[in-house]
């Protein structure tokens, strides 16, 4: 998928941003808004001599947007936003001697103060069309896969697992992206290879391992397990590698805890679901008798009740906190 491919102006919806928020991306002065994701927006900085969109960069904003059982809440977490981008932000720095990353600035004048924070400027890659997974501990559609046939997107695993198990050693377990409102789908590592080339395959399987491993190490360290993780690759043709080949450059967030697995090491117990570091209190009350939802009618969950808005606001900073010793905001 080349960047013109993947991105196209707001004036030409894709069939993904049809579907997106109920709710129009805010307009942002000098940008043109391209994407909008479950709880990303992607703008394009406006050439101030051209009055064109730029090619080579855009603009990646968090939003306090929430998921919780494949709906987007209608309730914001406030602050999120800002949590999650700060903490990408921090891993990129701890991860900056396994790959490069795409970030060009976070701060203004790159950034405008509308949404200071909670965006950065990116350089535009050719994005890998892979969903690139690495799994340390077996749940969520994982155990479902091995339940099913024993292995997870072509990796065959011992018998025995149980939901949080420790795999015996980490798992490159891909998809592809699918539209949103669909399920992405397995793929094994052949079949990445036989759609990127086995140079790049082999590349983001081996990064995909080497960032759940970093991340493990260092979560280990404050008492996080890092259970799996997702991250996005793109190539960037204005940087050759020694061979002369783009280089692979890690793109979107990562390590957060909307695109990982945090549990606490403390309460780890295979054999049950483990808590959500983030939507515990999200998910128990939308299960519980007060939120008068159920989940099996395919109806949209109701809003969140204040003390339930603030208790997942305090979890997201604590995971910051915790992750990175430092003070949020
Ligand atoms: C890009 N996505 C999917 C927004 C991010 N650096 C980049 N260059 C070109 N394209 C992209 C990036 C990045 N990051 C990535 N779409 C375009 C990830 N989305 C998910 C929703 O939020």
């Amino acid at each position: 998928m080349s960047p013109e491919s993947a991105l196209s102006p707001e004036s030409a919806p894709s069939p993904e941003n049809a579907l997106s928020p109920e709710s129009a991306p805010a307009e942002l002065p000098g940008f043109v808004h391209v994407y909008s994701g479950k709880v990303r927006e992607l703008y394009a900085p406006v050439d101030r001599s051209t009055g064109e969109a730029t090619q080579d960069a855009l603009l990646l904003v968090a939003t306090d947007r929430m998921s919780a059982y494949d709906f987007i809440l209608d309730s914001d977490i406030p602050d999120k936003g800002k949590v999650l981008t700060q903490l990408s932000l921090w891993w990129f720095d701890q991860l900056a001697d396994i790959i490069p990353n795409h970030v060009i600035s976070s701060q203004a004048p790159e950034v405008p103060d509308a949404v200071a924070g909670r965006a950065v400027l990116v350089r535009r890659l050719d994005m890998v069309p892979v969903e690139c997974i690495g799994r340390a501990y077996l749940t969520g559609s994982g155990l479902a896969e091995y339940r099913e046939t024993s292995s997870v997107c072509g990796v065959p695993l011992p018998a025995g697992l149980q939901d949080g198990s420790l795999l015996p050693a980490p798992i490159f377990t891909p998809t592809s992206k699918a539209p949103i409102g669909q399920h992405d789908q397995p793929m094994t590592y052949d079949e990445v290879a036989a759609l990127v080339g086995t140079p790049i395959a082999a590349n983001v399987r081996d990064l995909t391992i080497a960032i759940l491993a970093r991340g493990n190490e260092i979560a280990a360290e404050r008492g996080i397990l890092l259970a799996d993780t997702k991250v996005e690759f793109g190539l960037d043709a204005s940087r050759p590698d020694a061979s002369g080949n783009p280089a692979i450059v890690l793109a979107d967030e990562v390590l957060t805890p909307d695109s990982s697995r945090f549990w606490p090491a403390a309460s780890w117990e295979p054999g049950r679901a483990q808590e959500s570091y983030d939507k515990q209190f999200v998910r128990d009350w939308l299960t519980s008798p007060a939120s008068g939802w159920d989940r099996s009618s395919g109806e949209a969950p109701p809003a969140l009740p204040d003390h339930i808005v603030e208790a997942t606001r305090s979890k997201y900073i604590e995971a910051f906190e915790t992750l990175t010793g430092r003070t949020f905001g």
